[in-house]
């Protein structure tokens, strides 16, 4: 039985690996492969720009190298042994010497492997601690509470009182500490290329710390399966200068202004679509109207929506078409978003997101 069926599966096998659609499919799995190489990996946890992550990939280093040392020792040994000691032609069919093991060479491969264990355990455990290490009082931290939401980051900056949503700005080479907590299940903060990976949990508030050592944008995701829009909760890490146009300093002082008032037709007419259609019992645009208290429900500050690159947790690129289509059908873009669908006209979500990109 065993037998015919290990031989259908080779005739199966020869037949596949001749026919034509192999000679098609060859190719694209050759292409995959060499895709696989390409130097674009937004998210690669061997690339990194920010400390925490940098532990974590020389950990992956240590221990990468380490053990392809120890499978060459002993796949050699073996190899060694199996050519040099195997039945060769003419040998009589006498056993070999028999003996009781070598006690000399037991011990030698007993302590050495604890040896190296102990040694990575002491390591490991100390980057473990180096990873929690609180930073120290007298340097600048960038303190940030970050709810979790069902599917979307709020970022809540603890000295300048400025609320935001799924970008995180802050500063190359400045600390960061993120004070991680949920709204409704568990989600995780990761951005692979910058920090450790960290629960987010409801009742509960983690640290997070990190300091980028490079400029740029980083992405990342929500690493803790969370419900219908879990593949939709991303993150961005935008780490500005310390100096220039384009600094954190900049940023902060942009965000700290009130909303814009509108100046076109369009604009004024979505300002009022925000105020009468309901938008404001989930959404603060400060000068405008400003929640008092927040719920599971309650959607991010808009106050600068504008100034975002992305919306809805990066499902779509920011852009007036982009915030209509949202605004009009959140559950089209997102399964099961939390944000009501309160049939806007295709007028009113027009007017509505011309407002709210004008909110730079
Ligand atoms: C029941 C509460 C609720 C109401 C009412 C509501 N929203 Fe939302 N809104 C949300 C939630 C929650 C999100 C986040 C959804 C997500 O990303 O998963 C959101 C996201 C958004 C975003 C994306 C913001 C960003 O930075 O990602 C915009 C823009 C927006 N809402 C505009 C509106 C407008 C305009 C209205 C009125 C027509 C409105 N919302 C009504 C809860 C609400
Ligand atoms: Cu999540």
């Amino acid at each position: 039985m065993f037998r015919k069926t290990t031989k259908q599966l080779s005739d199966w096998l020869i037949a596949a690996t001749s026919s034509r659609s192999f000679a098609l499919l060859a190719p694209i799995a050759v292409a995959l492969l060499l895709g696989a190489c390409s130097s674009n990996h937004p998210r690669d946890t061997l690339n990194p720009a920010g400390d925490g992550a940098q532990i974590s990939a020389w950990f992956f280093w240590l221990y990468m190298i380490l053990d392809t040392v120890i499978f060459a020792i002993v796949v050699g040994a073996l190899t060694i042994a199996l050519l040099k000691f195997s039945k060769k032609k003419g040998d009589d069919d006498s056993l070999p010497p028999q003996n009781h093991g070598n006690m000399k060479l037991e011990v030698i491969w007993t302590v050495i492997p604890t040896l190296i264990l102990v040694v990575l355990g002491v390591i490991t455990i100390g980057g473990v601690f180096k990873l929690a290490e609180k930073p120290a009082e007298e340097q600048k931290v960038i303190e940030v509470d970050v709810t979790g939401k069902q599917w979307w980051w709020e970022f809540d900056y603890r000295d300048s009182k400025i609320s935001t949503a799924n970008e995180l700005h802050v500063e190359e080479g400045t600390q960061v500490a993120l004070h991680l907590t949920s709204a409704d299940v568990i989600h995780a903060f990761w951005v692979p290329r910058v920090s450790g990976k960290r629960d987010a949990t409801p009742g509960r508030s983690y640290p997070l710390y990190f300091k980028p050592f490079e400029k740029g944008e980083f992405v990342g995701q929500c690493a803790e399966l969370c419900g219908a829009s879990h593949a939709r909760m991303g993150i961005k890490m935008i780490v500005h200068p310390v100096k220039g146009a384009d600094s954190y300093d900049n940023w902060v002082k942009g965000q700290l202004a009130q909303a814009a008032a509108p100046t076109t037709a369009l604009q004024k007419a979505g300002k009022k679509v925000f105020e009468t259609k309901g938008c404001a019992s989930c959404h603060t645009i400060r000068g405008v109207k400003e929640l008092s208290q927040r719920s599971r429900t309650t959607g991010p500050d808009l106050t600068h929506v504008g100034s975002r690159t992305t919306i809805a947790a990066l499902a779509l690129t920011n852009n007036e078409e982009n915030l209509a289509k949202w605004v009009k059908n959140p559950q089209s873009v997102k399964e099961a978003a939390l944000m009501t669908n309160l049939n806007l006209s295709d007028a009113d979500a027009k007017a509505v997101a011309a407002y709210l990109f004008s909110l730079k």
